[in-house]
């Protein structure tokens, strides 16, 4: 069972409290034995490793697979190797030029934390390559993906920690103290402002789902995502067509929202149209200020971030994309796959247990920009085309909503309830994922 997150060490610098929404009685029967945990901006107590004890699994590295192991996938992955970005490097290649060196490639597991010229025997593989022939063979059907903002800033949304770019290196017009205040509730409930010029910028309907998005579409279109666990409130999840069950918003979105202080629901839609407008929404039970229902530090996960519990240990593929690993409880989730199950970090840098050397067996990572790396990962797999046309009838689609939308305003936008229940959900169609695409190819880029 899940422990609640100790006090967040947020609330030590002032960042954050312990508030319960279940426990605010936010709508039926709730609290007592609902599990909670708060979203906290830094490292608490580790989440135990579930590790050996259940090595004998029937996963792809389990006791059982073991020993009917292919001798190539073997070779790939169990020997102490890094390699070069994607080809092993030949002997007249220099050792600059070896990516993990200069800490902006690909590696797998290093021994003793030598250099990567020192390992042992270097494989002919990226980590990339490794994890990609791992799926072509079947092994990975139970994927899990654990993102964060830099799975978005292909689309025009700056995450928070990227120097220069990175919200949290242009505060200035937020007028905040601190970067985390713009979480803050306490803040928040003393002046919202700089809350809600973020989410002036944030707001779901500038901006559009890159290929990294669709990458993952392509994931649950092949049957092999078993959850997509998400830090960011974008919604670009939902707008590149992945289903509600297989994705987890663990920060909340902007889809509904509610009172900050009594919860009371608040349509969203016209939260947004306040928001936008510069006027502050308005409780109308209790007269406070209405916030889409973004997680802010201290503030309780959606219960459905609780699907963790059975989904990490059942993963037999981990994929960590675009975070710094920086928030709890996410940083500790990524541990909590079995010790042998591959876990495969696509970042501009190393992050979390991937920072640390020797690698874990079964550890990968591959540095450096994001959709860069995951269209070599999707060539690697033969998914390009695929994905491409998977974006061109999806965008499609959802910018017939658009004109739907524009033609009928409020029809489709409000995911979240409203005074009379719940709203229609704006999410994307799931009906492709289930039929052999058959229009025709098309376009490029459609990430903007
Ligand atoms: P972060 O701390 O800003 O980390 C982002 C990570 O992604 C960093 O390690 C970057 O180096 C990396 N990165 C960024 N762009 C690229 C790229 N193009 N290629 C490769 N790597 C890249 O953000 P986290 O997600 O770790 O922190 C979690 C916060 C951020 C959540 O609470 C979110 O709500 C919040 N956030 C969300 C959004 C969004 O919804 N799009 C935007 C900004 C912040």
């Amino acid at each position: 069972s899940l422990q609640t997150a100790p006090h967040p060490p947020a609330a030590q610098n002032g960042v954050g409290m312990n508030r319960s929404r279940s426990s605010c009685h936010k709508k039926g029967p709730q609290p007592h034995a609902v599990p909670r945990i708060t979203r906290s901006s830094t490292p608490q107590v580790r989440q135990p490793d579930p590790v050996e004890s259940q090595d004998s699994g029937p996963g792809p590295y389990g006791k059982l697979r073991k020993k009917q192991a292919d001798s190539v996938l073997a070779q790939d992955l169990s020997k102490m190797s890094v390699s070069g970005q994607n080809v092993f490097p030949t002997s007249k290649e220099k050792t600059s030029n070896d990516p993990v060196q200069d800490g902006q490639s690909s590696g797998s597991r290093s021994p003793q934390g030598l250099p990567p010229t020192a390992a042992a025997k270097p494989s002919p593989r990226s980590g990339l390559a490794s994890v990609a022939r791992l799926v072509k063979l079947g092994r990975c059907k139970n994927v899990v993906v654990v993102a964060g903002a830099g799975i978005s800033t292909a689309s025009g949304i700056p995450d928070f920690r990227t120097p220069g770019t990175g919200l949290y290196a242009n505060l200035e017009k937020y007028n905040i103290p601190y970067p985390e205040a713009i979480f803050n509730i306490d803040y928040f409930s003393d002046d919202p402002q700089p809350f809600f010029s973020l989410a002036r910028a944030l707001y779901p309907g500038s901006h559009r789902p890159n290929f990294i998005h669709y990458f993952i579409r392509m994931l649950h279109h092949k049957g092999l995502l078993l959850r997509l666990y998400t830090q960011n409130i974008d919604g670009l999840e939902k707008l590149c067509g992945i289903p509600d069950d297989k994705l987890v918003e663990a920060h909340g979105s902007f889809a509904t929202a509610s009172c900050h202080l009594c919860y009371t629901p608040y349509p969203a839609v016209e939260a947004k149209h306040a928001i936008m407008k510069g006027n502050v929404p308005i409780c109308t039970f209790c007269a406070a200020t209405v916030k889409p229902d973004v997680v802010f530090f201290g503030e309780d996960l959606p219960q459905n971030y609780f699907l963790h519990t059975k989904d990490f240990p059942k993963a037999d593929l981990l994929i960590i994309m675009g975070t710094s690993l920086q928030i709890e409880p996410f940083a500790s989730l990524v541990n909590t796959v079995r010790s042998t199950v591959p876990r495969l970090l696509l970042n501009r840098h190393a992050v979390g247990p991937f920072v640390k050397v020797p690698l874990r067996r079964g550890d990968h990572l591959e540095l450096g920009d994001l959709e860069d790396t995951v269209r070599r990962f999707a060539e690697m797999l033969g998914w390009n085309d695929e994905i491409t046309e998977l974006m061109r009838s999806q965008e499609t689609l959802t910018s017939c909503e658009g004109r739907v939308m524009s033609e009928h305003p409020g029809q489709m936008e409000t995911s979240g309830p409203t005074p009379g229940g719940q709203g229609a959900a704006s999410s994307g169609s799931e009906e492709t994922d289930s039929e052999t695409d058959s229009k025709s190819s098309a376009s490029s880029n459609m990430s903007h």
